[in-house]
């Protein structure tokens, strides 16, 4: 899928393993562009947050230094820039394909609804220091973030066998990763048996099979 140009274009990207700098890492593997990884751990606390400070003052990864120098942060919106500055890798619809309309929406979904909960889970004294409430919080997110599954479940096409139809895209990268975390794999399967098979294809495709052991693996099926 490496294109001439994407194998000579260099990235450094911010996040360590099952971060949401996966997804991105992830498409650039697919991509065949060099990237550089720095290891941050934001979740983990205030040196970590200092230590991608400089990047993105809102000291959290992903954050994604280009090759002209310029950094991205925001997950959705890398991976939507990625999609359309390598076409040749397929990676999304272009802007006049009629999926455009239902990618852009699912894309800014899943940090609008879901990914933004994590904010309030990595850390949830930020909000309360009252540790009744912070437990109430996490249950709570875990929540609303298996509820926003199920209704973007409900809302897709039945997957052929993609979410957006025969490629892969961005999309179901995304989707395959944030369905990882909290509130974990057997409950989005549940929650989400149109997508269950998605992330499932996307755990297994042989392109990322070296990606997915090196940067996050994962063995429930
Ligand atoms: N809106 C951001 C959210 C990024 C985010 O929440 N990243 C997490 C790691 S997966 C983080 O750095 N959390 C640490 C914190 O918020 O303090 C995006 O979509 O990229």
């Amino acid at each position: 899928m490496a294109s001439s140009s994407a194998s000579n274009d260099r990235y450094t990207l911010y996040g360590a393993p099952g971060s949401g700098a996966t997804p991105v890492h992830a498409a650039l593997t697919l991509i065949g562009a060099q990237v550089d990884v720095v290891d941050v751990s934001p979740w983990e606390g205030e040196s970590e947050r200092e230590r991608v400070s400089s990047i993105n003052p809102m000291r959290q990864v992903p954050a994604l230094v280009l090759p002209s120098g310029e950094v991205m942060t925001e997950s959705a919106a890398i991976l939507i820039w990625l999609g359309d500055r390598y076409p040749e890798a397929g990676l999304c619809p272009t802007p006049d394909d009629p999926l455009r309309a239902r990618y852009l929406r699912w894309m800014v979904y899943l940090p609008a609804a879901i990914y933004s909960m994590y904010w309030v889970r990595d850390e949830p004294t930020r909000l309360t220091p009252d540790p009744a409430a912070q437990a109430v919080m996490l249950e709570r997110t875990a929540e609303r973030i298996a509820h926003c599954w199920h209704l973007m479940d409900t809302q897709i096409d039945e997957p052929a066998p993609y979410l957006l139809g025969e490629k892969l895209s961005m999309l179901d990268l995304y989707v395959t990763v944030l369905s990882r975390w909290t509130p974990h794999r057997k409950r989005f399967y549940r929650e989400a048996p149109r997508m269950a098979g998605v992330v499932r294809r996307v755990d297994a495709d042989p392109r990322l099979a070296e990606f997915w052991a090196a940067r996050f693996p994962f063995s429930m099926g």
